[in-house]
């Protein structure tokens, strides 16, 4: 994150092994806001498995350095730089002691060791350590620590660290200490430290084997109140991975503390996850069904990284995915385990549509611009800047993938290998696959391309009967689409593809599948292991000309391409026994039509609808059969930034207008259909946050945003009103603020207006909940008389915003750049002006948060001409003033 002119581009390749080990390392803090003294006290030898290297060079960063001991003597053949310390003349083994300072009051970058809200925290991964102290910052270097703290007693009455508390007491001068040891070997981006005023809720349980074990979510005492929730996904957690994966809770005690200042969702250090509020904090006044939702997923995630991550742990950043899309997959397994158990398909559909929606919408855009990398990278600028939906998404899709070829039962035998062969070591990316391999009696060589090859496959199909033989042939064809010249080196084959088909007759059942050369016929969905890079399947005793259903609840991370006639579309919305499926006949069908509609838009020419869709959509809506929240997602048009996406030239305004006139004419032809819908899906009673209530709040509130798309909004207005007024729980008054916001732009409404500022007086002192108050905001549609861009700006004014804090930056400005694409793409630039200046302010004091911002432009080549000569002189305006390693990675690669 250092400023730098020349960026040093790290290579995968260039991975030797540390020259030094570090046998045991005791860290001994004087926390002190403005100088906190840290002594580092490590036992040293050389690597008997590296070359030998001339000198010890540790890793640091705006450190002061104040003296170092080689075994308790000062060494003087030592020197401190801008990355680190030098240190010549060192023994094959030997005790260092170095001691430095810091100063985490001014540390504006969350990463290292910082103060939030007066306490104290540490970030470490990927690079952070080495803000605290000299070390060798690398994941690949693991070591036991011990860690003293010392503080001031009354301003920071509670000192945690990893592991297990060993001491405490009192010491002169109204300060105190404690002191903790973590038994297990960890890399330098594990450890955490927490200083301050918190108050814990605290469960005692024993784990599988009896063993008690204590958990505590630390919270500000204030905040005390909305913790339950986040013990309770804790609690799930522990019993899912002891019950799904035989991996138990190996420390006596495991804490979760939240802190409002940070930079991304939550951190996994041992024993001592650190989590951002967003996905702690939650009551139903203030948190919403999926605030809920999320909390519990990221907590599983935490919690689940335990095994993947801690104690298996990467040999280097080039390995990320190997713990980031393994615990992916994990929390998404865990999340749907929890939503329906192992067998409620219905219920797990909607949870894998949701993360299939995230994967195209973010991952797909993400894979076909100029940030484009394998899910194992071959080199970086910044490693924050791989903190990415490749690595994390498309590699929880890759760790799926072993679960689609070997079932849960050979996934498990394959995760029990890895665990026996790698426990408490740094390892590859290769090592997971091997074992996966080796578990199952498989080469999975090939499959090695899903870690190398950036961009996303397509696959091309075609199909023929023949109604004499009966015989049915699908052929499959793979390959890539556009993508840059970089991302196109690496695409040197075909890969494995796990394709899970069935095929339905006539009368809508599946049929029963025999391949030609099978004896008999077995189930009625079959993945077809792909391979080549064309190759065709033949189904024999195929009584009719089926309907095929192609690569069923997303077998693997590709584009289908098949020409689905709109009436084969809609029949496989109604009838397909694959959810996933139903749902994405659905989607191909509104997409189609909604970029048939954004082209004549472009054109200034006149839109409609047919009929025939408006039916369609009109069946699953009034379906009893399929859950609320299935129906949701189905009545859930494609997002605008995804329909962009697919335009041969991305024109915003255009898709805007298709996607409103599909709404409206929606919204107009199912009215008394939405209107029964908002009153059948009432959830009297006590707020409860499970799938099912919140499906019928989903479906109802889908309902109410619809009813304020119609061009008289009188009537929503009056629903959502009440709805606001009486709400008992979070997720029905956002729903309803937002309806009345979305009413507001066909007729100015007073309304609107007096419930955002009741909503901000109401939630004052909530800081989450004045997030979602900028975000509704900065999401609205706007009008012409008020474009958003002056709502926006006029609310970096309100006292209220705070640039240093990351979810308010993220509620005003990334909602405004990211989440409203009509406003942000305004033809006269204003919205890439704003982005520019947000991104060079932001960067002089985050620049992790800085480059994620940077982003929201990166697609700019794929814009119509207007747009994209102004995103390219803002794109070049920030390169040309921002600082940071972060922010120029970003914007140098987004112009070449
Ligand atoms: N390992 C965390 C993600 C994370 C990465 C970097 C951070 O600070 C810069 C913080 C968290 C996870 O996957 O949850
Ligand atoms: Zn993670």
């Amino acid at each position: 994150m250092s400023d730098t002119s020349t960026p040093v581009v790290i290579h995968r390749a260039d991975y030797a092994p540390p020259a030094f080990l570090i046998d045991s390392v005791a860290l001994e803090f004087d926390l002190v806001p403005t100088r906190t003294i840290v002594r580092n006290t490590m036992r040293m030898r050389r690597n008997p498995g590296a070359v030998r290297a001339p000198r010890l060079e540790l890793l640091g960063e705006q450190l002061e350095l104040v003296s170092v001991a080689v075994n308790g003597a000062p060494h003087a053949a030592a020197r401190a730089h801008e990355h680190g310390l030098t240190l010549d003349d060192v023994p094959d083994a030997f005790e260092l002691t170095i001691e430095s300072a810091c100063a985490p009051a001014e540390n504006t970058t969350l990463s290292g060791l910082y103060v939030s809200s007066g306490n104290f925290f540490t970030q470490c991964e990927a690079e952070g350590f080495r803000r605290i102290t000299y070390f060798l910052d690398r994941p690949d270097v693991m070591t036991t620590y011990t860690v003293t703290l010392r503080a001031d007693k009354t301003a920071y009455p509670v000192l945690l660290s990893n592991g297990n508390l060993i001491e405490e007491g009192d010491l002169p001068d109204g300060r105190h200490f404690a002191k903790w040891e973590d038994p297990f070997k960890k890399p330098s981006y594990l450890f955490a430290l927490v200083a301050g005023q918190l108050v814990a809720l605290e469960e005692r349980i024993k784990s599988a084997s009896g063993k008690e074990k204590l958990l505590q979510v630390w919270v500000e005492p204030h905040d005390l109140g909305k913790t339950r929730h986040a013990m309770e996904s804790l609690i799930h957690s522990i019993r899912w991975d002891e019950e799904r994966f035989g991996l138990e809770l190996d420390l006596d005690r495991f804490m979760i503390v939240a802190v409002s200042d940070f930079n991304m969702g939550a951190m996994e250090n041992k024993g001592l996850n650190v989590f951002n509020t967003k996905y702690v904090l939650a009551n139903p006044e203030t948190a919403t069904d999926t605030d809920f939702a999320n909390i519990e997923a990221v907590v599983g995630h935490e919690y689940f990284h335990n095994w993947t991550g801690n104690r298996v742990t990467c040999r280097d950043w080039f390995q990320l995915s190997l713990k980031e899309g393994l615990t992916v997959f994990r929390d998404q397994e865990f999340s749907a385990d929890m939503a329906g158990g192992a067998s409620n398909e219905a219920a797990r559909a909607v949870k894998r549509i949701e993360d299939v929606r995230v994967l195209r919408q973010m991952q797909f855009a993400e894979d076909s611009g100029p940030m484009a990398h394998p899910v194992r990278p071959e080199s970086y600028v910044e490693i924050n800047n791989f903190y990415t939906m490749t690595v994390y998404e498309k590699g929880a899709e890759v760790v799926r993938m072993y679960q689609t070829l070997f079932g849960r039962d050979g996934f498990r035998r394959g995760m029990d290998l890895y665990f026996k062969r790698h426990d408490g070591q740094a390892v590859t990316c290769d090592d997971f696959r091997v074992a996966l391999a080796d578990a199952n009696g498989r080469d999975l060589a090939q499959f090695e391309g899903w870690y190398s090859q950036a961009g996303t496959p397509r696959v091309s199909v075609w199909t023929n009967y023949d109604a004499t033989a009966l015989r049915y042939t699908v052929t499959l064809k793979q390959g890539y689409g556009d993508v840059a010249p970089a991302a196109r080196e690496t695409q040197t084959g075909p890969l494995l593809i796990p394709f899970a088909i069935g095929l339905i007759g006539r009368d809508g059942a599946d049929m029963p599948l025999r391949l030609d050369g099978e004896s008999a016929a077995a189930g009625t969905t079959r993945v077809l292991e792909f391979t080549g890079t064309e190759q065709t399947f033949t189904f024999v005793d195929v009584r009719e000309e089926p309907l095929p259903s192609l690569l069923r609840n997303f077998s693997a991370p590709v584009v289908v391409e098949y020409d689905y006639t709109a009436g084969e579309l809609a029949f496989l919305l109604a009838h397909d026994s694959d959810p996933f499926n139903r749902w994405e006949a659905g989607q191909r069908l509104a997409t189609r039509e909604l970029l048939a509609l954004a082209a004549r838009a472009a054109q200034d020419a006149p839109l409609s609808l047919d009929d025939s869709v408006v039916a369609a959509f009109a069946r699953v809506l009034n379906d009893e059969t399929l859950s609320p929240a299935f129906r949701e997602l189905a009545l859930m048009l494609p997002s605008e930034a995804y329909l962009a996406e697919q335009m041969a030239e991305s024109n915003p305004a255009a898709v805007h207008r298709a996607r409103q006139f599909v709404r409206k004419r929606l919204a107009a032809a199912l009215r008394d259909d939405w209107l029964a819908i908002h009153e059948r899906h009432q959830t009297p009673g006590a707020y409860a946050p499970t799938p099912e209530a919140a499906g019928h709040r989903g479906l109802k509130n889908l309902a109410l945003a619809y009813l304020a798309e119609l061009d008289d909004p009188a009537e929503a207005v009056k629903l959502a009103s009440a709805q606001y007024a009486e709400a008992n729980n979070m997720t029905d008054r956002a729903a309803a603020l937002s309806a009345l916001l979305a009413a507001s732009t066909a007729q100015e409404t007073p309304a609107a207006e007096s419930a955002l500022a009741d909503f901000y007086r109401r939630f004052e002192k909530e800081p989450l909940v004045i997030d979602k108050w900028f975000a509704l905001q900065a999401t609205q549609r706007g009008t012409a008389a008020r474009p958003v861009i002056e709502v926006v700006r006029n609310l970096m004014t309100h006292p209220a915003f705070n640039l240093k804090n990351p979810n308010r930056a993220r509620s005003l400005i990334f909602s405004f750049c990211s989440a409203n694409p009509a406003q942000f793409h305004a033809e006269d630039g204003s919205g890439y002006a704003f982005w520019a200046e947000q991104v060079i302010a932001l960067d002089a004091l985050n620049p992790q948060v800085a480059a994620r911002l940077a982003r929201a432009l990166e697609l700019w080549r794929r814009y119509t001409p207007v747009l994209r000569e102004k995103m390219r002189a803002a794109l070049e305006q920030v390169a040309a003033q921002a600082k940071s390693r972060d922010v120029r990675e970003i914007v140098e690669k987004a112009l070449v």
